[in-house]
């Protein structure tokens, strides 16, 4: 047995509460080295000297990833409370593994044990309901759409005319969105993401001069509240994007620093390092990477905190905004976070909370700061697998495996699934314009666990590597769109709506997965319904056996709309089947 392997650790993704009443505990154990492991549990205040009495659960192998077996168990202690250990077998051994580590027999020592101390309420991670059922959709507002062509700003170049620069305006607005509020409900999206469109210079306006006020470029306040009325008569939420990491160089606070030096009353807003302020040739202050036009924001100091929590619960409150994604969210203080949770949250409970944040961020999930972070470690796997062929789909398995026990279950049911965004190179782009690629990224994006996001324009076939090319035009020329990408994905987003085990909802498992043939075959279950879904992630035609009698049953394949019969299944190059049992 691989000791040193062996890990548990209360809390976080290892032993989190579900629910109200259900504990759920895993254990990592090296690849292939435990046969069997259980758990044993009691209350903790049921022990006396003899030592305690104890229940046992058998584990399951919830997955396994490169180097690891994850175990899994569902508990629902009596008392809410539970002291717990476990028994772990290999061919060789059998030991008990508990918080002060390996023993061959139980040392009747409560300290030995692990212990879960309580399930308050209070801490259950709980994220808005319908999140999960939510198709989002991000719009870059500069190059959505232009409705109002008297708003453009003076050096507004024709729209789509060129490739865009860093610099380039083409006028998108809020009016843009609102006339073309059909195209999204047509194709079933019911939440749009808004890159921001508070008062900034550059087209992108991550570089906000007034937080709030819409920048005139978009419109106004009361195009935004009508923008909000017309999503929500739409059964559309719509969710704002908060920088609040850094300001705009031009942020009038910032501007004050620069005339008044240490004078300034905004002197202790920014995290300045030498007493007179440069921004050129280079910044003596902190900024957001190494831009000088975005001076860091110090969310440690109070005024400004104060400030920016009002910001927060402003548009909320005023105009009834469902949702905020914070910008560069791992760089601001966790404590302004919790704060920011409690205070948006105390004007509408439901709102979403998303994070920006790359890669892994638990400390960031457990319910006191976000609901949700941008989900890229789960675009970076599914690009490396199907857009790029850099890695097979035995390795593909391995990282969602590791990918999904990283999060408590309830965690990756309200995750933001991407495939790209105004970031990152297109992904039409990235599967090198293969349209059959892209479908297969689409459907692993909608069904799996969390819920899914279209960067705008990847549903009509838009193209182009990374920032600025990402951020082209929209193409509202019918002749010009990809209409087949389009219906293709509104139909995916259709059986998503239908089968409550397709989306969210629906537990992930993966059935098989092969090297030589690259294909991979999961199952997406909930109590009353379960749909198996294979990619064929290769040139060559593919057939599979569904490891299930399904002769007795009503199985349908649903892409097709017709009965399964039979459990073997031919596969097309690039292709896919998705049946329900
Ligand atoms: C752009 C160009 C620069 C250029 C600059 C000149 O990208 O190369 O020098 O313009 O004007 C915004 C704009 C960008 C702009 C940038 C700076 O949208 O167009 O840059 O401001 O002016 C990391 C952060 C993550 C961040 C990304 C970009 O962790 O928070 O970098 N994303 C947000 C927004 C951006 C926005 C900003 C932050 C700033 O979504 O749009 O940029 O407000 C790895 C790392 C990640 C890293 C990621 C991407 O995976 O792990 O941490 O993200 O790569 O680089």
């Amino acid at each position: 047995m691989i000791k040193e392997a062996i890990y548990h650790r209360p809390k976080d993704n290892f032993a989190y509460a579900y629910d109200k009443e259900t504990l759920h505990i895993r254990l990592r154990s090296k690849k292939g080295d435990l046969t069997k492991v259980s758990l044993i549990y009691g209350d903790p205040y049921e022990w006396n000297d003899e030592g305690w009495k104890n229940s046992k659960k058998t584990m399951t192998l919830e997955g396994t990833d490169e180097l690891f077996d994850i175990w899994f168990v569902e508990v629902k202690p009596k008392y809410k409370r539970m002291r717990y250990g476990f028994e772990i077998k290999s061919n060789e051994n059998f030991l008990i593994y508990g918080e002060d580590g390996f023993i061959e027999k139980d040392p009747k020592n409560a300290h030995f044990y692990f212990c879960f101390p309580f399930l308050n309420e209070n801490d259950v991670f709980n994220a808005p309901a319908w999140v999960k059922d939510t198709i989002w959709y991000q719009i870059f507002p500069e190059r959505f759409a232009n409705g109002n062509p008297l708003l453009n700003p003076k050096n507004t170049i024709p729209w789509g005319s060129t490739e865009p620069q860093f610099d380039t305006f083409f006028g998108g607005d809020l009016e843009g969105i609102i006339n073309n509020i059909g195209h999204l409900t047509e194709l079933g999206v019911n939440g749009i993401y808004l890159t921001p469109i508070f008062k900034a210079k550059s087209n992108h306006k991550y570089d906000t001069i007034d937080y709030m006020e819409i920048d005139p470029q978009f419109g106004d306040k009361k195009t935004f509240k009508k923008l909000i009325e017309v999503c929500h008569e739409n059964n559309i939420r719509v969710m704002l994007d908060a920088v609040f990491n850094h300001s705009g160089f031009y942020f009038e606070p910032f501007q004050h620093v620069l005339e008044y030096q240490e004078k300034s009353k905004y002197r202790d807003w920014f995290h300045l390092r030498d007493i007179k302020v440069k921004a050129l040739p280079e910044a003596n202050y902190d900024t957001f990477a190494f831009t000088h036009l975005m001076p860091k924001l110090n969310t440690e100091n109070e005024e400004l905190k104060k400030y920016l929590l009002e910001v927060g619960k402003y548009w909320v409150e005023e105009f009834d905004i469902d949702g905020w994604r914070l910008d560069v969210a791992n760089e601001v203080d966790h404590q302004f976070w919790r704060d920011f949770r409690k205070t948006v949250k105390s004007v509408k409970p439901d709102a979403y909370i998303l994070g920006e944040v790359w890669h892994d961020s638990m400390p960031w999930l457990q319910g006191d700061q976000f609901d949700a972070v941008m989900n890229y470690p789960f675009t970076q796997a599914v690009v490396e697998y199907i857009a790029k062929d850099e890695i097979n789909s035995e390795v593909f398995k391995h990282k969602l495996i590791k990918l999904l026990s990283n999060y408590p279950k309830n965690v990756n049911e309200y995750n933001f699934n991407l495939l790209g965004s105004h970031d990152t190179p297109r992904i039409l782009t990235l599967c090198q314009d293969n349209k059959d690629k892209l479908k297969l990224l689409f459907l692993l994006q909608f069904s799996f666990i969390g819920s899914p996001c279209i960067y705008y324009g990847d549903e009509i076939g838009l193209t182009g590597e990374g920032d600025p090319s990402c951020r082209k035009c929209m193409v509202w020329d019918k002749d010009a769109q990809d209409t087949d990408l389009f219906t293709f994905l509104k139909k995916l987003i259709d059986l998503r709506k239908r089968y409550s085990a397709f989306g969210a909802n629906g537990q992930f498992e993966v059935i098989e997965s092969a090297k030589e043939t690259n294909h991979i075959m999961y199952s997406k279950k909930t109590v009353e319904e379960q749909i198996i879904i294979t990619i064929n992630n290769s040139n060559s035609a593919l057939k599979v056996h569904l490891p299930f009698d399904i002769s007795k049953n009503e199985s349908m394949n649903l892409w097709d709309n017709k009965p399964q019969k039979i459990s073997e299944i031919e596969i097309e190059p690039l292709s896919f089947s998705i049946i329900k049992l």
